[in-house]
């Protein structure tokens, strides 16, 4: 108090500590969004939809994260009435960190939905998911070869062992802006001037770079 006046405190969310949980249906999203927030999940009714949501919490490096896990969405092109909520949950928190989930069986799938989340600028990191059933079925992937192209940090995780997820959710403050300029270029067998300005500290498979 001040004068006689009542001060109110506005209450704005740090910049990157609300992530958005994106990907394809069924890729192990909820199993993450389970593993990284532990019980104080609430499942809360998007307005004006019949489409529901939960968010959690999670706290990490001195940060507290609201973890949103998004409907599940193949593309931001909305062709119901969930793919729709994902995208306006894109829209109703623009300082958002996404965390894109790949399952690691059907990468060529999910990338598409991520590539166009990448162009909307968002801070990204990316969590290829079902390493278990990826191995299984004897397919390699190459995590550190995918996060030179795509410039933003990818985790390899497990959900339903828990592989990986506390590497994913200590990567979340690394999250970066994905440049699709120099994506197309890497992807193109050409390296872009500038190289990506983070250091990995959780893919398992780069080196640390
Ligand atoms: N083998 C294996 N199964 C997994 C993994 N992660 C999740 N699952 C299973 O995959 C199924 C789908 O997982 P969910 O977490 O519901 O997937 P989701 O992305 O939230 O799906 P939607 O909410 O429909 O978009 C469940 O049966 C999970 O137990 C994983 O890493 N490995
Ligand atoms: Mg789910």
């Amino acid at each position: 108090m001040t004068g006689g006046k009542t001060e109110m405190a506005v209450l704005v969310p740090e910049r990157g500590t609300t992530v958005l949980m994106i990907g394809n249906p069924n890729v192990g999203k909820s199993a993450l969004f389970n593993r990284i927030t532990g019980a104080n999940a609430i499942v809360s009714n998007y307005p004006g939809t019949t489409v529901d949501f939960t968010s959690g919490t999670f706290i990490g490096g001195g940060r507290t994260y609201t973890i949103i896990d998004v409907p599940g969405t193949y593309s931001l092109d909305p062709r119901d009435a969930a793919e729709e909520v994902a995208v306006r949950m894109l829209r109703d928190y623009p300082d958002a960190v996404v965390m894109i989930v790949l399952d690691a069986t059907k990468t060529d799938r999910g990338l598409y939905v991520a590539l166009e989340v990448m162009e909307r600028g968002m801070p990204c990191i990316v969590a290829v998911n079902m390493m278990d059933a990826a191995h299984e079925k004897k397919i390699s992937l190459d995590i550190a070869a995918l996060q030179r192209i795509l410039g933003v940090p990818v985790v390899a995780t497990t959900a339903t062992s828990g592989e990986g997820v506390r590497d994913l959710a200590d990567m979340l403050r690394k999250a970066k802006v994905a440049d699709i300029g120099a994506i197309a270029q890497r992807m193109r067998g050409e390296e872009p001037e500038r190289e990506p300005a983070f250091t990995c500290g959780g893919c398992g498979g780069c080196g640390g770079r």
